[in-house]
């Protein structure tokens, strides 16, 4: 630590601060605006990722925000820097990810002048991040740093912001540091607990969904003992797989989008839903169907770290205000009734669960993306990270994955495209013994393509598999549901993704039958470097039930499934 003797500038006190918190990793684009706090890094016990566009150095970040439960570390430059930094925040919020974002900012002395690149940071990501600041009185710097760091954590964690005039940093201060932040806790209280063993004690179809960030390894192992002690069925929210080990003999399968109809229906006819941890938000709810708003018919017991989410849209019987890891450590106490009535139904949950992504559905054209996801369950280690972006390719990847392990799935609960890949490079990063995979779809991949120079910069073997089908798919399907035939802005002329790989320094290799795609994957990660395996998809193969031209027909005849309303 540097001497805290009016010697530090306030870069220097700001990067000290980081280190106290714990930060052992930061991703950036440098920008002249905040040059000395970059050199503040100097020499400290920081791993720096330098990226090549702020979203893939915002993903990256909020990435390991979501696999610590810590917050993520991004400093980007002012104005444009901060824009292209957005995506970040926005996934941050919506996926419920701790992260500060740093941004450099105009000298004090000019602000409100439109000076150059100048934004007002309060303003802009005053509705996207839990809390947008910033510093102008570098005396402050260790308060409000601190405070950055409980505000990410807590309650509901989400991104938070602050702003460094370049001319405050280079100040210099003499100021204490702060103590180290520990996160807070928020455990039930005992009275939920009792009340919540009554309502269990009194159900009949009770099933259990799992949801939301603030889990832990023991917190996912806490609740699969108490599924075992109860016989109860657990499902997984969209993008949240990861909770429950899909082996487990409790689990019924994952709410995500296009999700088993037998679940849907399970999870309908449930007289007790105790949530936990998530907001069962549209996806989940499949578009707000699945529960009546405010209240449900079911009994809920919504189990959510942060207050101003309970009763928000669904009006819970019991509402507790509890992080997922003190909850469930508190389910410990939970007596199980003697009676069991459900306990006949469980087993068969779980056998809709595996009949639903046991085996691949037959597919148009040579290359199956459910048989590759299926066949890599024998291929990857218990494990390896699963990441991806969004597009209809992401529901071969939900449907047909088994991540076996708390933290072994990274998705953007908020939807975004381009996610997977910077993904799996801050993964990598923080866990370079993992074995990391990203699945990315055409268009999804060159969001973020970029990304892969950064991976073959650090030397991070992720292996990226891109479904390529010639099209923005998800968006033709929509297409092809509401205006069946009027193809407007949705194909994509493709480079050569093998060859953009080999490009960069990175292994290549493209698969034209999935047959193929076994001695790809093999070579890839001999080659202990960055790979993408590009996949040629049939354009026919659009989801795992349906092909365009059904989906097509389908709707040029009318069928009253589809509706016509956008
Ligand atoms: C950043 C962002 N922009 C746009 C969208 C809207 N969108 C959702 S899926 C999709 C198409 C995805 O295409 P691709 O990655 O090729 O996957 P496919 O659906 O073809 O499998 C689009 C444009 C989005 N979700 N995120
Ligand atoms: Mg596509």
């Amino acid at each position: 630590m540097r001497a805290n003797d009016g010697t530090r500038t306030a870069a220097e006190v700001l990067i000290d601060q980081l280190v106290i918190h714990g930060v052992r990793h930061m991703f950036c684009v440098p920008g002249e605006s905040y040059i000395a706090a970059l050199d503040a890094f100097h020499d400290r016990d920081v791993t720096i990722t330098v990226c090549r566009q702020e979203s893939g150095a915002a993903i990256m970040a909020e990435a390991q925000g979501k696999a610590t439960g810590r917050p993520g570390i991004c400093f980007v430059t002012r104005g444009p820097g901060a824009a292209n930094a957005a995506a970040g925040l926005h996934i941050a919020r919506q996926d419920s990810t701790p992260l500060i974002l740093f941004v450099g900012q105009i000298s004090r002395e000019m602000r409100e002048r439109e000076a150059f690149q100048e934004l007002d940071y309060r303003a802009v990501f005053g509705t996207i991040a839990k809390w947008a600041t910033e510093i102008d009185d570098p005396a402050r710097i260790p308060e409000l740093i601190s405070r950055a760091f409980y505000t990410a954590t807590s309650g509901r964690p989400g991104p938070v912001v602050i702003a460094l005039p370049e001319d405050m940093l280079v100040e210099r201060i003499a100021v204490p540091d702060a103590p180290a932040f520990e996160p807070v806790e928020t455990w039930p209280g005992a009275t939920d607990m009792s009340r919540l063993q009554k309502l269990i004690w009194a159900a009949e179809r009770p099933v259990v969904l799992l949801g939301g960030s603030r889990w832990s390894e023991a917190a996912c192992a806490a609740v699969a003992r108490f599924a075992e002690r109860f016989a109860l069925p657990v499902a997984t929210s969209f993008r949240r797989a990861h909770l429950f080990d899909p082996m487990h003999p409790c689990y019924a399968g994952d709410l995500g989008i296009g999700p088993n109809p037998r679940l849907l229906a399970r999870v309908k006819g449930a007289d007790v839903i105790l949530l936990i941890g998530g907001r069962l938000g549209e996806m989940p709810s499949q578009s707000y169907t699945l529960l009546d708003i405010p209240g449900p018919r079911q009994t809920l017991v919504h189990v959510f770290p942060g207050v101003e989410e309970l009763g928000r849209v669904y009006r819970a019987q019991l509402a507790i205000n509890a992080a997922p890891t003190a909850f469930a450590a508190a389910l410990e106490g939970l007596q199980p009734p003697n009676d069991l009535r459900w306990a006949g139904e469980t087993p068969n949950a779980h056998a809709d669960f595996l009949a639903w992504t046991d085996k691949p559905t037959a597919l148009p054209g040579a290359v199956n993306l459910g048989e590759i996801v299926v066949g890599l369950r024998e291929k990857l280690p218990a494990d390896a990270v699963i990441c991806n972006g969004a597009g209809n390719f992401s529901i071969w990847v939900h449907r047909y994955s088994r991540y076996r392990r708390y933290g072994t799935q990274l998705a953007p609960i908020s939807g975004s495209m381009g996610y997977g890949v910077p993904a799996a490079i801050g993964m990598k990063r923080l866990a370079p013994e993992r074995t990391v995979v990203a699945f990315a779809g055409d268009g999804d991949f060159l969001m973020t393509g970029q990304e892969f120079a950064t991976a073959v910069q650090y030397d991070l073997p992720v292996i990226i598999v891109v479904a390529d089908n010639g099209m923005y798919g998800t968006i033709r399907m929509h297409q092809e549901r509401h205006y069946p035939g009027r193809v407007v802005a949705t194909g994509l002329k493709n480079p050569d993704f093998a060859a953009y790989a080999r490009a960069f320094g990175g292994y290549g290799a493209t698969v034209e039958k999935t047959a193929d795609f076994w001695g790809a994957f093999e070579a890839a990660q001999k080659s202990g470097k960055p790979a993408i395996i590009h996949l040629k998809i049939d354009p026919e193969a659009l989801t795992p039930a349906m092909s365009l031209s059904a989906i097509r027909e389908k709707a040029q005849a009318g069928d009253s499934l589809v509706s016509r309303a956008p």
